[in-house]
């Protein structure tokens, strides 16, 4: 995104579900805090209630299934089709459940998002909160990062710490730590729209300073 260019930052966002952190970003645009405008909303799951939410802001939503395609390869040809009709400057994956091609990663290189609900490097991929609970951590929490071919190993950008307490289950965990995902995502989404977070030799820069490899760290001690 060219720092002269702000309010013209365009924005695609992948879901698959509820979309609770689409609704973060839709509220961060409606509140004049992100200097973009998403473009539109896929998901590969149909009839998922992120497509109501995004219809509501009249944002154009459409259902890609994965299931009607017969590989990853053409699922993700596809996508990235119907993506690039809308020429984004940024993707942002917001609980989007498919592992993508490492063709497709690289055509977004330096120009998509992940948001995780883990502290990575730990607990890659899928049943965080539920691993994190049966290893007896004490804090949990959530990464956003860039993609790449490296699942959920790209460089981080924010994490935001929860404590974990006594008599947690994986759903109240997930429901503290997403509360901090409804926070920092938007800010990650301002900062790259601003032109002021960039991806460089795999490492994340804001304002031309490299991140510490666990990104911007904000601890939440209380509950
Ligand atoms: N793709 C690449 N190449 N790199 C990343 O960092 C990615 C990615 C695709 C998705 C999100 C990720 C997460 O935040 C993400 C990061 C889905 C799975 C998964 O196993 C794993 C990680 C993530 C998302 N998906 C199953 C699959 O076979 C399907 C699971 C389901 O449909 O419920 O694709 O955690
Ligand atoms: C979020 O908690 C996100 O971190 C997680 O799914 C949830 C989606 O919520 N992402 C993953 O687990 C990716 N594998 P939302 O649809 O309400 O934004």
């Amino acid at each position: 995104m060219a720092e002269s260019n702000h309010t013209s930052c365009r924005i695609v966002v992948l879901i698959s579900g509820n979309g609770s952190n689409l609704q973060a970003l839709i509220d961060a645009q409606a509140r004049g805090i992100l200097p973009g405008t998403i473009v539109s909303v896929i998901s590969n799951r149909p009839d998922v209630f992120g497509l109501e939410r995004a219809t509501k802001a009249s944002i154009p939503a459409i259902t890609l299934d994965h299931k009607e395609f017969d590989s990853r390869e053409t699922f993700d040809q596809a996508l990235q089709a119907r993506i690039d009709e809308h020429q984004p400057d940024l993707v942002v994956l917001a609980g989007f459940m498919r592992i993508l091609t490492p063709e497709f990663v690289r055509h977004y290189h330096g120009r998509m998002l992940n948001i995780h609900p883990s502290l990575l490097p730990k607990y890659q991929g899928l049943h965080t909160h539920r691993r994190a609970l049966e290893a007896g951590d004490q804090k949990h929490g959530v990464t956003v990062h860039f993609v790449t071919e490296e699942l959920d190993g790209g460089p981080n950008i924010l994490q935001a710490e929860v404590p974990i307490l006594p008599g947690d289950t994986p759903e109240v965990l997930a429901a503290r730590v997403q509360l901090q995902e409804h926070l920092i995502y938007p800010e990650a989404v301002r900062w790259f729209c601003e032109g002021r977070l960039v991806m460089e030799n795999n490492a994340a820069l804001l304002d031309n300073n490299v991140l510490a490899p666990s990104g911007i760290s904000f601890a939440n001690t209380e509950a």
